[in-house]
């Protein structure tokens, strides 16, 4: 790591060890080709957003850690970004809400699954965790995708009714959300297909949502779901949130 990476005194510290994050993991082959490519238009995102939590993001975080709370069963599906930028985080949530986690890549290749596993194996057994970890021997495909996209588990994501898919594609987030679930995205961008067809969007960092919901797990579901929650209202309060960003740099 770089000694301005190092230092968590610069102001660009977490932004630069989210990328040491991720050049780490590609050195793992752990990656997509263009995992780096999607973290770039997240940052540009990122950047309208003041690289902050902002207060609609907070409501859509609680009310997702509500909705995890209170299934039946729930799943965090995780891919090569998530597990690069937050996997000790993920395995941690997923250990405070005794759900499995399921590595569900879009670009699926043998050698990937293989890398993610172990990664989060070593990752589990450092933190002294027992969280079952799905994905090694898909046995069921998501209706409606074609090739091996489609993959996922039985007793994982297909039989899930909650579930949280950070950085998922359109697709799939439109295929599981026609087979009934509940699906809760982390997106930067308000814009995209994923943003626009999730039951509850998140827009904001993801590092900094999973480390938002473990600092919230200790409050009840009742407290931390919005009655009145409305996923248009969250993403257009995020278009609002960048267009007044953008104003207060021209003035
Ligand atoms: O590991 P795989 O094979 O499943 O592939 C993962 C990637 C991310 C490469 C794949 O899903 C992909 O190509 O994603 P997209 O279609 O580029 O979409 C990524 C979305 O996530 C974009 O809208 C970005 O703005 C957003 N994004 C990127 N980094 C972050 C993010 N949102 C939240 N937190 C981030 N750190």
């Amino acid at each position: 790591m770089s000694e301005i990476a190092a230092d968590p005194t610069h102001p660009r510290y977490q932004s630069l060890l989210m990328r040491h994050r991720l050049e780490q993991a590609a050195k793992k082959g752990m990656l997509a080709d263009s995992a780096l490519i999607a973290h770039g238009r997240g940052e540009a995102f990122d950047y309208l957003l003041g690289e902050q939590t902002i207060p609609s993001a907070l409501i859509a975080t609680k009310h997702a850690l509500g909705l995890l709370m209170a299934a039946e069963r729930p799943v965090l599906s995780l891919n090569g970004n998530a597990v690069a930028l937050a996997g000790s985080e993920l395995l941690q949530l997923a250990s405070r809400l005794g759900c499995p986690v399921e590595i569900n890549i879009f670009y699926r290749t043998p050698e990937r699954m293989e890398a993610l596993l172990t990664h989060l194996h070593e990752l589990q057994s450092a933190l002294g965790l027992e969280v079952p970890i799905f994905g090694a021997a898909p046995d069921a495909r998501i209706p409606g995708l074609e090739g091996p996209r489609a993959k996922c588990c039985k007793d994982g994501i297909f039989s899930a009714d909650v579930l949280l898919v950070p950085l998922e594609d359109g697709d799939r987030c439109e295929a599981l959300v026609a087979m009934g679930k509940t699906v809760l995205v982390v997106d930067l961008n308000p814009l995209s297909r994923t943003a626009q067809l999730a039951s509850v969007t998140i827009v904001d960092e993801l590092s900094r949502v999973v480390s938002n919901m473990n600092e919230l797990s200790h409050q009840s579901s009742e407290v931390l779901m919005s009655p009145s929650f409305h996923n248009s209202e969250v993403l257009s309060s995020s278009l609002d949130h960048i267009a007044e960003f953008l104003a207060e740099k021209r003035d």
